[in-house]
């Protein structure tokens, strides 16, 4: 894991598939000291904007945002602790817990989300870990997404032995599974697994040829330090993910982090100028938490270098903006929809 005061290392070079899973190239990667990214976070706004613009614009077209649908395939049950998550046993939130969805309800969902501009539809399950019958059930949803013309994400917790690997020979373009947090913070938040856990997954996943998927949440009471701490952790994976969601704390009633005060919203679009900075060819996403937002701090993160959002009335149990209110804020902006790539 990252150290605070770990020296600046060489770039090391590693087979980077940012361009394509398929069209692995090597390139030279940046590791990142905690201090270094700190010291990001700690820089006049103006200055950190400018910086992650330029980045941006090198690496993407800046005004181009991906679309990613969600849909939550199997809700609510779990048995992991995570204790901003309304979808675990542990807390009184209300969610009820259902069974996978079938074959049919996800291609309509999936059809929909394509009819509405969606590019990519990623399907959550709240499992710990998926058995080896899921996994199996999933390649079938995975086939049938890809069948509606729509790159394919799935996020069903720790996977096991050739689990990957059946997933990516059904299509699975991603696999989502976040760090969520510093290391030195994740256990005041999760109990069920550790840091560890996550990371041997995301080594599983990126051992298939799967694009990595994974990002964090902000807002959960962490200090500066500790976000520094998780982007560092997220940039210094080798290579970094091809996808950094960025999650703003849904205050979901029943969980721990409830009555969690407020972030300041400017933080959180620092979180994302640093993820930009640090990832520069990843695609960053406005993730959850958009809802309670604003349409000023999500200009200001989109600025940041954000380049994809949740798109849909509906995260996976919680709201997210309605459609129609996004597409009018991304034509206010003159932003286009499509599937952003970085440059050479
Ligand atoms: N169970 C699997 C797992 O944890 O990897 C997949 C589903 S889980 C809901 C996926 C991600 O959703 C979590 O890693 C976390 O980043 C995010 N998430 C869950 N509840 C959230 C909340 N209340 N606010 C923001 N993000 C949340
Ligand atoms: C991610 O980073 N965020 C998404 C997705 N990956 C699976 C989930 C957000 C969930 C927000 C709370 C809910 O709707 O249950
Ligand atoms: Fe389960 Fe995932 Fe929610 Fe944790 S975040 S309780 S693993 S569904």
């Amino acid at each position: 894991m990252t150290q605070v005061d770990a020296p600046i290392q060489k770039p090391v070079t590693f087979h980077a598939p940012h361009k394509s899973p398929k069209a692995r190239h090597a390139v030279a990667q940046r590791v990142w000291t905690v201090a270094e990214i700190q010291a990001l976070l700690e820089l006049p706004f103006n200055d950190l904007m400018f910086q992650a613009q330029t980045v941006h614009r090198a690496n993407f077209d800046p005004n181009m945002v991906e679309l990613a649908t969600l849909l939550s395939v199997k809700t609510g049950g779990c048995p992991e602790d995570c204790g901003y998550c309304p979808q675990s046993v542990h807390f009184d939130t209300g969610v009820e817990a259902g069974k996978l969805m079938g074959v049919e309800a996800v291609r309509e969902a999936a059809l929909a989300a394509k009819a509405a501009g969606a590019t990519r539809f990623c399907m959550g399950a709240a499992w710990r870990a998926p058995k080896d019958r899921d996994i199996k059930a999933v390649a079938e949803l995975v086939k049938t997404v890809k069948a509606c013309g729509l790159e394919s994400c799935a996020t069903l917790g720790m996977l096991n032995d050739g689990h990957a690997e059946t997933l990516r020979d059904a299509g699975l373009d991603y696999y989502n599974h976040n760090l969520d947090s510093a290391p030195d913070f994740y256990g005041d938040i999760i109990t069920t697994r550790d840091y560890q856990d996550r990371l041997d997954t995301l080594t599983r996943v990126r051992n298939a040829g799967v694009s990595v998927c994974c990002g964090g949440i902000v807002g959960m009471g962490e200090s500066r330090l500790q976000r520094a701490g998780l982007i560092a952790e997220l940039a210094n994976l080798s290579p970094y993910p091809e996808s950094v969601p960025i999650n703003h704390l849904v205050k979901v009633e029943g969980t721990p982090l409830a009555d969690q005060p407020d972030l300041d919203p400017l933080e959180f679009v620092r979180t994302i100028a640093v993820a930009r900075i640090t990832m520069p060819k990843a695609r960053v996403r406005l993730s959850a938490g958009r809802q309670g937002m604003g349409e000023a701090v999500q200009a200001l993160c989109f600025v940041a270098g954000a380049n994809s959002i949740f798109y849909g009335d509906k995260l996976l149990t919680t709201p997210n903006p309605a459609g129609n209110s996004d597409l009018d804020l991304l034509a206010r902006l003159g932003l286009k929809t499509g599937q952003p790539q970085p440059r050479d």
